[in-house]
């Protein structure tokens, strides 16, 4: 019994997985085990003998089983902690690099107009790309001998059909479809054959519209000044005095110039002054061509160029760089570049 055991102590010692515990198990336990064959050897005794070795041999298999199971716990316990270090995750290190993509600084611009323009309540309506000539020229007051109807200067489709040189069509479709008072933007793509360092043959326009009763030139100009104060800071805002077919009176807004300050530069063509915006009180023939009395209502328009903003607000120098994709150029703009969030 004590060399069976002192056997089986040692065998123990050196096992180091559960496979080799389940064979030392077997071979001392099992059907045909040593512990096991002890008990068939008992029939040759006495019955006093049996009922001494009967006692030994038990007491030998309860010491066993308890040996196996403390082993069985040890070998779990162990890969349990071999797996918790292999699996071990280092919290420190920094996390890999992400690419998140971004805005294109065109659409950054537009959401940031809309988003002011909505706050002072003006609504936001976008119309077709392709608009007919009676909408984007006629009813707008645009005198059929006007140099901007010459094929020089807007993209023909046919003969009745253009693409549109302005997101005023819009305007016009509006009004014909809602009574006044009507105050919203539009912004868009618009197109004109014209192309160098400060004009694309594509490029997008925001105009804004608002009539109802009483509507003067003085809130044309408080929602211009406030609307340039919203998106430039505080700068000087001037009103000019200009001309457009589609407004009387009409005005040309500048601002002091952001790049120099108002002394003087290149951008601002040493005047100190940028000009940003286009505007005026809708003509009557406007008003009446979008189906409202121009005795009862008046209202002021105005009408301003993305690319234009976005390149006083981020210093772009040419208009080319927001259509050729370059990811050098935007990737400025995404939101995180190789940056660890
Ligand atoms: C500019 C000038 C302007 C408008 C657009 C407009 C629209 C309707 C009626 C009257 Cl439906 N006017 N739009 C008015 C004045 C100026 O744009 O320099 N745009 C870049």
């Amino acid at each position: 019994m004590d060399r069976i055991k002192k056997e089986f102590e040692e065998k123990l010692e050196k096992v180091k997985d559960f496979e080799a515990l389940k064979q030392l198990k077997a071979s001392y336990l099992g059907k045909k085990g040593r512990v096991t064959s002890l008990f068939k050897n008992l029939k040759n005794l006495s019955p006093d003998e049996k009922k001494e070795f009967g006692k030994k041999i038990n007491e030998v298999k309860d010491y066993f089983e308890k040996l196996l199971d403390k082993k069985s716990k040890e070998l779990f316990e162990r890969a349990k902690q071999e797996s918790i270090e292999s699996e071990a995750i280092d919290i420190t290190l920094p996390a890999r690099n992400v690419n998140l993509g971004g805005l294109h600084p065109i659409t950054k611009t537009i959401m940031e107009i809309e988003d002011i323009f909505r706050s002072m309540g003006f609504g936001v309506e976008v119309g077709p790309e392709i608009e007919l000539d009676l909408f984007n020229f006629e009813l707008l007051n645009i005198p059929k001998e006007h140099p901007a109807r010459d094929m020089q200067d807007t993209f023909y489709i046919n003969d009745n059909v253009v693409l549109r040189t302005h997101t005023s069509p819009t305007q016009i479709r509006v009004m014909k479809r809602q009574k006044p008072p009507v105050m919203f933007i539009s912004p868009g793509r618009v197109y004109r054959r014209d192309s160098d360092i400060t004009h694309s043959p594509m490029f997008h326009q925001v105009e804004g519209l608002l009539v109802d009763k009483d509507i003067r030139f003085s809130d044309l100009k408080g929602v211009l000044s406030e609307f340039l104060r919203l998106f430039f800071g505080d700068v000087p805002v001037r009103f000019r005095p200009s001309y457009f077919p589609f407004t009387e009176p009409s005005a040309e807004v500048d601002i002091g110039c952001i790049i120099c300050g108002g002394k003087g530069c290149r951008v601002c063509s040493n005047t100190g002054y940028l000009e940003v915006l286009g505007c005026g009180m809708v003509h009557p023939n406007v008003l009446k061509n979008g189906g409202y009395n121009p005795d009862k209502y008046t209202g002021f328009a105005f009408g301003l160029g993305v690319e234009r903003f976005a390149m006083l607000k981020y210093g772009i120098d040419n208009i080319k760089l927001f259509f050729e994709n370059d990811l050098r150029f935007l990737e400025q703009f995404s939101f995180a570049k190789g940056r660890s969030l």
